[in-house]
């Protein structure tokens, strides 16, 4: 296994849930509206994970993104709400049940709800149904030009690469062309290519998104408007810790719950090293391409989150995209896969 990168800033052994699992709190870099040269360098091209402040201050959403808001607009919406016992075992593809209901039945679940074990919900429901059913929602954030993205449909980034390497260049053009072009699913008035997910997350106090990273090799955006979330982080050089699920470029499963884990039957886990720290309000989470992460609401929280393709990823996005199909006849022969918001396959969900 390849050696991890020593820690920077302090190390911090919170003997909470981790147990003697080595977490470091604070090492996440906070940067305050960074240029896009310095965050390309220090962040993009390195994959490091940051919170970037300062991003969103500018957004309608931050003065009008709440219970009431929500239930307002899209009280009436049908939805799928993740129920979650977090007294058991939780692992991405068994994150809980999934049950039909209108958005405004899980606002009142939530606002209800005294059970300090159960958390409900509304998990990466995708943006572009919710502009359908209220097109306003759409002027009440914008998309991030810090980071290149490919898949930004509003405001395409710019061509621009440095590489000499033709293979190289012909595979980042075939993606950026794929991309630029959208699906053969429309996804109107929605903010990114419908190959790829913008993401809206709705929940009570304890929801948890086990470890996992994100499909496709895509890096996130993950623009935290009301609550705070606590989150955890794995470097890509230390997967077999989490003993991934087949075809972990593409699904990116992690078997272990890290809330309990089982270190009989996976011991490498006690090696892990977590890197943890607390995204607030207004922050900005930036998730590179393959970097494991989990993440705990600390309170009621909405979380709009939107993926990223750029030259940094490219490749890795372009190349899931047959191994997709793979692993999908993989998966079928296995009973059908579940993905982090329930749906039995990909594209159920989008
Ligand atoms: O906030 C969550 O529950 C999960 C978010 C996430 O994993 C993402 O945006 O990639
Ligand atoms: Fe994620």
């Amino acid at each position: 296994m390849t050696a991890v990168n020593p820690p920077q800033k302090d190390v911090a052994k919170t003997g909470t849930i981790f147990g003697d699992i080595d977490v470091r709190a604070d090492a996440i870099d906070r940067v305050h509206r960074p240029s896009p040269e310095d965050f390309k360098r220090d962040y993009v091209y390195k994959r490091k994970p940051a919170i970037i402040t300062g991003l969103m201050d500018s957004w309608p959403a931050m003065e009008k993104w709440g219970f009431d808001y929500f239930r307002t607009h899209f009280g009436d919406l049908d939805i799928h709400a993740n129920i979650q016992k977090l007294d058991s075992k939780l692992i991405l593809g068994h994150v809980g049940k999934f049950q039909p209901m209108k958005l405004g039945a899980l606002l009142d679940d939530i606002e209800n709800n005294t059970d300090p074990d159960r958390a409900h919900y509304l998990r990466a429901f995708p943006v572009h149904r919710m502009i359908d059913h209220y097109p306003g929602l759409a002027d009440d954030y914008d998309l991030l030009d810090l980071v290149p993205n490919w898949a930004d449909i509003r405001h395409p980034a710019q061509w621009k690469t440095g590489t000499k390497n033709p293979a190289r260049l012909l595979g980042l053009f075939l993606a950026k062309t794929f991309l630029n072009r959208g699906s053969n699913k429309p996804a109107p008035r929605s903010t990114v290519s419908s190959r790829v997910a913008a993401v809206m997350f709705v929940g009570s106090k304890g929801t948890v998104t086990p470890f996992h990273s994100d499909g496709m090799q895509t890096a996130a955006y993950l623009n935290q408007v009301v609550g705070r979330k606590r989150c955890y982080f794995v470097s890509p050089d230390q997967h077999a810790r989490l003993y991934p699920r087949k075809f972990r470029r593409q699904f990116g499963m992690a078997q272990v719950d890290y809330r309990r884990p089982d270190l009989e039957r996976t011991p490498l886990f006690r090696d892990v090293v977590v890197e943890e720290t607390i995204l607030n309000p207004g922050e900005t989470l930036y998730v590179p391409s393959g970097y494991w992460h989990a993440i705990e609401a600390m309170d009621a929280s909405i979380s709009y989150s939107h993926q990223i393709v750029n030259e940094d990823n490219a490749l890795g996005w372009l190349t899931c995209i047959p191994e997709r199909y793979l692993a999908q006849v993989y998966f079928k022969s296995q009973g059908g896969l579940r993905n982090v918001t329930g749906a039995k396959d990909w594209d159920d969900w989008a």
